[in-house]
């Protein structure tokens, strides 16, 4: 599959793409020829039945038989598509048996995905495996999101107090995602991705050979149309536009990533079954620009590294500054055994790595002095990613 991307639609990277892509063209072309064909023969009949001077208009007859073309014609094209469009339907909302079950949870404005048996991905990232169904029980936290990946052509809202699901079949972990025109400007190493430039695998650990046998991307180093991941956007643009305010702290990193709705994207990987079965045992490796050879990142300096990226790419940085600049929430310069005081009555506590721990996990159980107007979503990371961001919290001390 993978036909190439056209000027109207991405690459088709999902077993039901195809489909969709038929219906939509099927319709697209139906509606050029009958454009065509009315404006067309009205045009003509306006030149042809013009006034001139002496011509008298005869009143038309009854003809039977353009009365029956005209009726049945239109009949049978929406009989047909009716037909099709049910058939795309059910294979959009049947899910196969052997699929695996992910759970996908909206909140302003992040996206969370827990695997089977509770593994929390990174915050942000989704990885799935190649060939295989899978299917997304989506949830939100907070407000109407909307889960919508164009390459799969899949599309459904978030909604709070209900669970909406989809499903999707990869097709393939590597290959041309989107006509990419020089306008995207996308320096060394990136790629662009409607106009957003994304990392591009560069070297093997990128890949995650860095963790094991398993690699999600495909292809060979360096190849042009080696993808690390496909973007996951939020389609909710009618709702809440800006983040928690409109400040240099929506956007820290000058990304504009996941700071409101339109730009609550997420990455996607499409590993092989290997390498997500690996994953599934070993949970969220740290990200490839740390450089670590091994999955449990020793070294202060790896872990305060990949501390650094969680802050960036689980949204921490949306409320919390680095610098000692002040924001919604507490900075985080100088937090590593600061004293601090709370608001609702707990005996003062220094924050120390249990006191950080019960901050990102359970973040209303002490509510830090002057900053009760905004509330912190509790954030479920895996034990290594809380060591890792209490690292990078230290460094942030000294
Ligand atoms: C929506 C804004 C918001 C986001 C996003 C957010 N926080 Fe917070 N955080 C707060 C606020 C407000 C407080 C202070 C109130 C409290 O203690 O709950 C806080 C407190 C904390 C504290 C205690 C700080 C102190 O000074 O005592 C830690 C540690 C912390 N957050 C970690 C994180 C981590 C890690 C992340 C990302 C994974 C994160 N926060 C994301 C708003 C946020
Ligand atoms: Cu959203």
């Amino acid at each position: 599959m993978n036909p190439e991307p056209t000027i109207q639609m991405p690459a088709q990277w999902s077993t039901i793409a195809p489909e969709v892509d038929y219906m939509y063209y099927f319709i697209y072309w139906v509606s050029v020829v009958f454009t065509i064909g009315i404006f067309g023969s009205m045009g003509w009949f306006m030149w042809k039945y013009r006034r001139r001077p002496g011509v008298k208009a005869k009143p038309t007859g009854h003809n039977f038989g353009l009365e029956i073309f005209w009726t049945f014609t239109p009949l049978l094209l929406l009989a047909y598509l009716f037909h099709a469009g049910f058939q795309g339907y059910l294979h959009g909302t049947v899910v196969p048996d052997d699929h695996v079950e992910i759970r996908v949870r909206g909140m302003q404005w992040n996206w969370e995905f827990e695997h089977p048996g509770g593994v929390i991905d990174t915050y942000n990232e989704l990885k799935v495996p190649v060939n295989k169904p899978v299917q997304l029980i989506m949830s939100s936290n907070d407000v109407l999101h909307s889960f919508y990946v164009p390459l799969f052509r899949v599309k459904r809202d978030v909604v709070p107090g209900m669970y909406t699901s989809l499903w999707f079949e990869a097709t393939h972990t590597t290959g041309e995602v989107t006509g990419c025109t020089q306008d995207a400007q996308c320096g060394e190493g990136q790629s662009c991705y409607y106009g957003n430039c994304i990392a591009q695998c560069q070297q093997d650990s990128d890949c995650w050979e860095a963790i094991g046998e398993g690699s999600w991307c495909g292809g060979q180093v360096g190849d042009e149309t080696r993808i690390c991941a496909l973007p996951v956007f939020c389609a909710e643009y009618c709702g809440a536009g800006s983040g928690i305010t409109r400040s240099a702290f929506d956007d820290p990193d000058g990304s504009g990533r996941n700071t409101n709705h339109s730009t609550m994207m997420a990455d996607l990987r499409i590993i092989s079954q290997e390498g997500y079965d690996r994953f599934l045992e070993v949970g969220p490796p740290p990200p490839a620009e740390c450089a670590t050879t091994d999955a449990t990142c020793e070294g202060e300096e790896c872990k305060a590294c990949w501390g650094q990226s969680l802050y960036q790419s689980s949204g921490c940085s949306a409320c919390h500054s680095s610098d000692g600049s002040p924001g919604p929430a507490p900075t985080w310069q100088g937090l590593w055994e600061n004293q601090r005081t709370f608001m609702n009555g707990a005996e003062p506590a220094v924050a120390d790595r249990n006191y950080i721990r019960e901050s990102i996990l359970n973040p209303q159980a002490r509510i830090v002095e002057g900053f009760g107007n905004v509330a912190m979503p509790a954030y479920r990371l895996s034990d290594n990613q809380i060591d890792a961001i209490i690292a990078y919290i230290q460094t942030l001390s000294e």
